[in-house]
Formats: C-alpha cells, sequence, structure tokens
C-alpha cells in the first residue's frame, strides 16, 4: 500500500546513506541475510576432535530422528524391526519410504533434498551409492570448513553433557579446541535426573548423596566451576518437561537455586531455558518417542524477577506458550527468547512466531537456532530460516517505510547482526567467536 503521509523523515543517526524505496526493501534485506555471518546458538554438533561424537553424512542425515517419526507413518517396518538394522539399512528404508515411495514435501524430507542438491548430488535417485561416495571421500576438518561456509555460519554452539560416559572423558583428557565450536554445559542428568546421575558424579570424585544433603550443593558447585574451566562453556542449559513448576519442593528447584544459579552469577554465564518436552510419550521410537505440552510460564517469571542477576535464554516448545513468553521478555530483561524449537521449526509456524517477536519486541530477541544433529542439517535449516526472515523483515521494514520512516541498507545490516550475533555475543560477554 502506498504511502498517504509525507516523505519519510529520516534521523540524524548513524547513516547518511540514501534511504531505499520499498521495492528495494527485499532484495536489500535478502543481500544482508546472505552475506552476514550468523552463531548457531545451539545445536547438537561436535568439535571434530571429539570423534565420533559428531555425525555427518548421508546415512546420519537419513537416520535424524525427525525422519524416523516420519518413516513408521509411511511404512509397515516396526520400530524393533528398524532398530535391529544396521545404519545404512535403516537409512535406506527411510530412503525408500519417504523419497522414492512418498513425495519428499515435509520439511524434514526437504531438508534432505536441499542438502543433497547443495552438493550436486542425485534428489531423485533409486539408491544412495553416489550420496555415501562423495561424503566418504570428504576429510572431515576441511568438510566442516565448507558446510559452515555454505551454511553462512561464523560458528556454531554444541550441547556437551559432563556426565555423558563417551563424552566426559574426551574433556577429562583434553583436546585442541576447534575455534568455531563454542561449548555448553548441559545439565539434564543433573536437574532432571539426580536420583539416576548422582553416581556418576561421584565416581569423577565429589562428595554428593542420592538426595543432595551433606556436601552435596557445594560439592555440586564446586563440579560445575571445574567443568566450566574445562569447558570455558557460552553458557549452561537444560531441556526441561512441560510441567516444570519453578519454585517447588523438589531436587530441580533445589539444585538450580542452591547450586546452578549461584555459579552462573559467580561465571557470569547465562543459563538456558528449554521448556515443554512430554519425554517419551512413544518409547518404541526412542528419541523421535518425545512430544510436547502447553507450559506454566509463572515459572519463568518467578527465575526471572527473584534472580534479577542471572540471564536467561529461553526457549518454550508449545506454539501456545510464544505470546506469553513475548510478554515475559518485555518485563524481565534479564530473559531473552531464542530460536523455533523443534516441532516449530517449520516454515509457518518460524514465521508465525518471528512476526509477533518483532512486533513485541523490535530486535530484542534471537530469532533461531538450527539445533542440528548431524553438520549438514545446518545447511538446509539456515537456508530455510533466511528466507523465511527475509520475507517477514522485508514486510517490517515496508511497514515502517508506509509509517513515515525511512530504512538505509546499513540499517538493515546493524539489525541483522543484531538479531543473529550481537544478541548473543552480547549475552555471553563476547566470547562467543572471541578468535
Ligand atoms: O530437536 C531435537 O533434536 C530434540 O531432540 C532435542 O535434542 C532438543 O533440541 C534438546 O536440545 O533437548
Ligand atoms: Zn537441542
Amino acid at each position: 500500500m502506498e504511502s498517504k503521509l509525507a516523505t519519510p523523515s529520516r534521523p540524524e543517526s548513524i547513516f547518511s546513506e540514501s534511504p531505499l524505496a520499498a521495492d528495494q526493501i527485499h532484495s536489500a534485506v535478502t543481500d544482508v541475510l546472505t552475506t552476514t555471518q550468523f552463531i548457531d546458538v545451539h545445536t547438537h554438533l561436535f568439535d571434530p576432535a571429539l570423534g565420533k561424537l559428531g555425525l555427518w553424512g548421508i546415512d546420519e542425515l537419513l537416520t535424524y530422528h525427525y525422519l524416523e517419526a516420519e518413516l513408521f507413518r509411511s511404512s509397515a517396518i516396526t520400530p524393533e524391526r528398524y532398530w535391529s538394522l544396521s545404519k545404512r539399512e535403516q537409512a535406506d528404508a527411510i530412503w525408500q519410504a519417504l523419497f522414492i515411495e512418498n513425495t519428499p514435501l515435509s520439511e524434514a524430507t526437504r531438508g534432505i533434498v536441499v542438502v543433497l542438491a547443495a552438493f550436486g548430488l542425485p534428489t531423485d535417485s533409486s539408491g544412495l551409492a553416489e550420496a555415501r561416495a562423495f561424503f566418504q571421500a570428504q576429510p572431515l576438518r576441511h568438510h566442516i570448513d565448507t558446510v559452515l561456509a555454505m551454511a553462512g555460519l561464523s560458528s556454531v554452539v554444541m550441547t556437551n553433557d559432563p556426565l555423558d560416559p563417551e563424552e566426559a572423558p574426551l574433556w577429562i583428557n583434553g583436546f585442541e579446541r576447534h575455534p568455531r565450536f563454542h561449548a555448553v554445559l548441559r545439565l539434564d542428568r543433573i536437574l532432571r535426573g539426580w536420583a539416576n546421575n548422582w553416581e556418576l558424579l561421584a565416581a569423577q570424585g565429589y562428595a554428593v548423596d542420592r538426595n543432595a544433603t551433606g556436601k552435596s550443593v557445594p560439592e555440586l558447585r564446586r563440579f560445575l566451576a571445574e567443568w566450566c574451566v574445562r569447558m570455558e562453556p557460552v553458557y549452561m542449559a537444560v531441556s526441561l518437561p512441560y510441567t516444570f513448576q519453578f519454585p517447588q519442593e523438589d531436587l530441580t528447584s533445589k539444585l538450580l537455586t542452591e547450586a546452578v544459579l549461584p555459579t552462573c552469577r559467580d561465571l557470569n554465564l547465562p543459563l538456558s531455558l528449554m521448556i515443554g518436552v512430554r519425554y517419551q510419550v512413544n518409547p518404541r521410537i526412542r528419541l523421535a518417542g518425545d512430544a510436547m505440552g502447553r507450559a506454566d510460564l509463572s515459572s519463568l517469571e518467578n527465575l526471572c524477577r527473584d534472580f534479577p542477576e542471572n540471564r536467561f535464554l529461553t526457549s518454550v516448545l508449545s506454539r501456545e506458550n510464544q505470546h506469553e513468553l513475548c510478554v515475559y521478555a518485555r518485563k524481565f530483561n534479564n530473559l531473552m527468547p531464542f530460536g523455533c524449537w523443534w516441532f516449530l521449526n517449520n516454515p509457518s509456524i518460524v514465521e508465525e512466531i518471528t512476526r509477533e517477536r518483532i512486533e513485541m519486541l523490535g530486535t530484542s530477541f534471537i530469532p533461531q537456532h538450527s539445533d542440528a544433529r548431524v553438520l549438514e542439517q545446518v545447511l538446509y535449516k539456515w537456508r530455510i530460516t533466511r528466507s523465511i526472515i527475509a520475507r517477514t523483515l522485508t514486510n517490517s521494514y515496508q511497514q515502517v517505510i508506509n509509517d513515515g520512516r525511512a530504512v538505509t541498507r546499513k540499517e538493515i545490516q546493524r539489525d541483522v547482526e543484531r538479531l543473529f550475533r550481537g544478541n548473543f555475543e552480547t549475552w555471553t560477554n563476547g566470547t562467543a567467536d572471541k578468535g
């Protein structure tokens, strides 16, 4: 719609260049999004020095749990039969069911097509031989650089579990860190499963007990502090169920209040809360068997209000919780909404959530993370995100022009940098991408 107002006024601030016309906005936004390097603030990727923890290549891409969930809807194979197959056979079964016998229309299947096409590999072949040969031929470190460059990422943030029996010894032995992989100290086993996991802390030499009594709290603080020295995390993180309540008479509240939050304050680290999972509604399909539920975000209100010296990066899984999350972010500047997580990472929902966040928070949030588990997933997840954000931002800038305010390319650049880098860098004290 044409503006009925006089020529938009231009603020005298940082920009001296000509304002963009409304019809130039889309290409300027697209160009800025394409040329700006993002930080991927939450993934399940691993520093190559962590060896086989890091997943990559066509068989891992096809056996992603998002696709496994879809396999059981389009194939008669039982989960038990599927789990008895080798990784390669599982990948073949998914390719057959979702890419040959059906058209890859869903978000997760489209992702495979985008990745194959990005490397010039066949997207409609009857088998995977060519794709397998291509990935097997890639030297990993070189491949990582290529993939991150193609995805427009300066760095990725990992998820690191200090109680994982495979991962922990690698950190304890030490390794040379890759400058583009930042660590995160993940607390799920501590905050959600203390009764099953306290012995793992004890085995690492900390004097803790099953009920977190006695020296347990100071010992947990010592554990967290020592692991922070070892990992240099950019934040600590936990995923929480939709039933999460805080404060409550339980171990999660106690350990959060007495150990995790004080350590975050001492070390000036944010805590990431990912709230809304209904764990294992269908254990037969394993990792694909988690669902979601609407959470009571008054717990978040209590945390943000009662711990003003803590910073909370927060993502909520239920679509119904998104508006409340924005309202809380308007009340508490120690709350940073981030990402459209898991079941929300679909174009229609990302567009809706991002628009809502811009309307309520301007550029004071982090629009997206990839949650990639397999390296090459960053290619499709960020490609799709960039195209949706381009539409959403274009729309917002065109409205601003229509309202009577000029917009310049430098300003778009500033906003995109804040959304996809600056907000995270500020919250992590500039420790991300310090190299
Ligand atoms: O999106 C996912 O892959 C989930 O399975 C979870 O890993 C979730 O992202 C999490 O970090 O807990
Ligand atoms: Zn995740």
